[in-house]
């Protein structure tokens, strides 16, 4: 007996200075998995929670330096004011490059939860007591610093909606995703077969299924090889594979040695 995909719905409120800067969410997988009912997207502003007559959001850092720093009680207030809009408890992510690198297996995780709430940092940053109080974990993108953490979150629920169930009309290419299975992704080629003097590897218009498949993974494991040691490091090869692989390395070096 074939069950239907659990119908699953997920809501994500981002905390935020610059909520307009969502308005161009509902597009593609996102925008589609919003009109199914799949996903529920609510943006809360700090600055409706403050109490002053400039209703402002930030103040010079202790210790001095550049800049300002986002005051915690604001964001106190807004956190406390989006947990009470739902029953169902939610984990605070902040996206920040203090976090943990952000990985597909991270995604993967936060696809399963019912909820999470988003904290976009402004300014050099938030109050740490903030953070100490109400963050349950951080995640950064990368090695860089941003203005904000609007587009991280961006990115994270972008990352998120495409592994809901039925987000995608083809599920199996979430199974094909570079980095499921801890490759980077194979090149791709379409029509027409000549592209200014260059031509589509013969195997692909081969026919052979088991022949394109090995091909694929051996581009994948080269690709990996030339560009992300760090992933082959950290991966074990079956015999196939490193036989690929070694394919692969003694065909580049040959091209190599060609010039
Ligand atoms: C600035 C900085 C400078 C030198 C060394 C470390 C540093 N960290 C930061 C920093 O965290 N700046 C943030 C910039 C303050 C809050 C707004 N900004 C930001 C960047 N928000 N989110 C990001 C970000 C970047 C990558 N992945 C996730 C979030």
């Amino acid at each position: 007996m074939m069950h239907p995909p659990k119908s699953c719905m997920m809501r994500i409120d981002i905390i935020t200075l610059f909520p307009s800067m969502f308005s161009a969410i509902d597009k593609g997988v996102i925008g589609r998995a919003i009109q199914r009912g799949q996903l529920n997207i609510h943006l809360w502003n700090p600055r409706d929670y403050t109490h002053n007559k400039h209703r402002s959001v930030d103040k010079r850092p202790y210790g001095g330096g550049p800049g300002m720093v986002m005051c915690a009680q604001p964001l106190k207030l807004a956190i406390d004011a989006t947990k009470n809009a739902s029953e169902v408890p939610s984990p605070v992510i902040h996206l920040s490059p203090q976090g943990h690198l952000l990985t597909q297996a991270a995604l993967q995780r936060f696809s399963k939860q019912e909820r999470l709430i988003l904290l976009a940092g402004r300014y050099e940053g938030v109050d740490q007591r903030l953070i100490d109080y109400a963050v349950d974990e951080q995640w950064s993108l990368g090695d860089y610093v941003l203005s904000g953490g609007e587009l991280p979150a961006m990115v994270i629920i972008d990352g998120i909606t495409r592994l809901l169930p039925g987000a995608l009309h083809n599920p199996d290419s979430i199974r094909q995703d570079s980095f499921s299975n801890g490759l980077l992704d194979c090149p791709h080629y379409t029509r027409p077969e000549k592209f200014s003097n260059m031509t589509v590897p013969t195997v692909l218009k081969s026919g052979n299924h088991d022949a394109i498949a090995r091909w694929r993974l051996k581009q994948s494991l080269g690709q990996t090889w030339l560009k992300r040691f760090d992933l082959l490091a950290k991966r074990p090869l079956s015999r196939e594979e490193q036989q690929l692989l070694d394919e692969f390395i003694i065909e580049y070096r040959n091209e190599a040695d060609k010039l």
